[in-house]
């Protein structure tokens, strides 16, 4: 029997910053009223301003303000609010909060507790995706009992090994082995790290594979069997995991990888029955083999690099597959290249340090194929407490070149003053030989040499 469609007319926000008011935008369109909640320290947000009421819920601290569901459920239930997207980050991944939504009959706006707690688990999310025919790396089936189970496993397979715990994850509580005696000794640091982190410390082993790809493609369930791919996103360029660029598609995915990585992607997402967006992280090797690392259960920061290639809003599938309607599944057109810039509150010719502060002066970027995606404004206070990411810059363009011509322009135009941003490490990156011509790894940031001025001119 098909399940009862659910009329969704109020969406609460369970989130901040930019992404909150990327998901007001796409509620305000579809005639959705929606609800901000806000911590003391983002009084002045755009999303609090925008939305159609605003709860503030805690001081400025995640854990005491966009990480207590108590505050969140009843400020979805003094405001009669049907629904809650969760974003990015903070409660997004929180199978219990998926959990009592649910118990309040609040639509959580994404998967159900169980597809959450499963991918949560990286050992099991691996065996669920192998079983389903996905491509994983070859390494033990599931968790080792202990170190010496896991070591007979690393002699046999051949180092470099990689000890990776099951509840970490986004790159928490790994460990690369490069021969045999360090193996004790590397697995129960990675355990006992994982056991203090999270309370968990499970570990499985795979073989390490030398400087990866990271390809992930976008997919989206609606839980009634039904799921489509909108191709891939390039994340390697990173920096301690943090991404930095992202762009659609990647250099190096012609459309016969493209087509085989989707595939693998649905297959997974349909092995659990997924409703919602998803991303299904690969690593590509230097043969063009691709393996799963890891599904994502959320939208992502760099969603919009994939909005643009498949000119669609993923936000609204996200809600229109939440009220319970289905899709047809189809092949979705992807058209030009679109790169995404990171802008960081960060002063990248001082290791990425945080700078937080008033921006005196804010001035973005426009023109045809040129998107901003931001929360701030001239007068803003970036507050401390939160992660450093002030303005997204997306751009779209028929090529890639043209893209990095675009994006350059751009990022020429964007007048940000008061603070320290990424925006000059992006004008050097962009000129760099190796960056154009598509040649890099997830290593690429490792080497990368600033140059230490503030403007490069090419
Ligand atoms: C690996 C790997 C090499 N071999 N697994 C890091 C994040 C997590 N999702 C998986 N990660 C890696 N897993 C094996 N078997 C290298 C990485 C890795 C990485 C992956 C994607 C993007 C950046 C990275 C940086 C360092 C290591």
């Amino acid at each position: 029997m098909p399940t009862k469609s659910q009329p969704i007319k109020k969406v609460l926000i369970a989130n901040r910053g930019e992404i909150a008011l990327r998901i007001i935008r796409t509620c305000h369109e579809m005639g959705l009223e929606t609800v901000a909640v806000y911590s003391t320290a983002d009084r002045d947000s755009l999303h609090v301003r925008f939305a159609t009421e605003a709860v503030c819920i805690g001081p400025p601290a995640g854990r005491d303000s966009y990480l207590r569901i108590d505050r969140i459920i009843a400020a979805a239930e003094v405001t009669g609010a049907d629904a809650i997207h969760p974003g990015y980050g903070f409660l997004a991944e929180n199978a219990d909060f998926s959990a009592i939504c649910q118990d309040h009959d609040i639509k959580f706006i994404g998967p159900s507790p169980e597809t959450i707690r499963l991918m949560g688990d990286k050992s099991l999310a691996k065996d669920t995706m192998s079983k389903a025919g996905v491509p994983v790396v070859p390494g033990s089936d599931g968790e080792v009992k202990n170190a010496a189970e896991g070591k007979k496993l690393a002699d046999a397979m051949g180092y470099p090994v990689m000890v990776k715990a099951s509840a970490g994850g986004g790159g928490r509580g790994m460990r690369v082995v490069h021969k045999s005696e360090d193996f004790e000794s590397q697995f129960n640091t990675a355990s006992n790290e994982a056991e203090a982190a999270f309370g968990n410390g499970g570990c499985y082993v795979e073989k390490f594979v030398t400087g990866p790809r990271h390809v992930e493609i976008q997919v989206l369930g609606d839980g009634k069997g039904n799921v489509l791919h909108f191709g891939e996103r390039e994340c390697s360029i990173q920096r301690r995991h943090q991404k930095l660029l992202e762009e659609s598609p990647s250099p190096i995915v012609d459309e016969d990888l493209r087509r085989r990585m989707g595939e693998a992607a649905i297959k997974g997402a349909k092995a659990v029955n997924y409703e919602g967006a998803a991303t299904v992280e690969f690593l590509v090797d230097s043969n063009g083999e691709f393996y799963f690392m890891e599904m994502n259960t959320r939208i992502q920061v760099e969603h919009p690099v994939t909005e643009e290639v498949a000119d669609c809003d993923l936000v609204e599938y996200q809600i229109r597959v939440a009220m319970g309607e289905g899709i047809e599944e189809r092949d979705i057109r992807l058209d030009g290249h679109a790169i995404e810039c990171r802008i960081n509150a960060e002063d990248p010719f001082k290791n990425f340090s945080p700078s937080p502060g008033v921006i005196k002066t804010f001035h973005p970027p426009g023109g045809h194929g040129v998107r901003v995606d931001t929360h701030v404004y001239a007068g803003y206070m970036i507050p401390p407490y939160y992660d450093s990411m002030i303005a997204k810059l997306i751009v779209r363009a028929r090529t890639r070149d043209l893209a990095i011509q675009k994006m350059l322009r751009a990022l020429d135009e964007f007048v940000i003053e008061g603070i320290k941003t990424t925006i000059p490490f992006h004008q050097q990156l962009l000129r760099n030989e190796d960056f154009k011509q598509g040649n890099f790894d997830t290593r690429f940031l490792e080497t990368f040499k600033l140059e230490e001025k503030d403007n490069a001119i090419s």
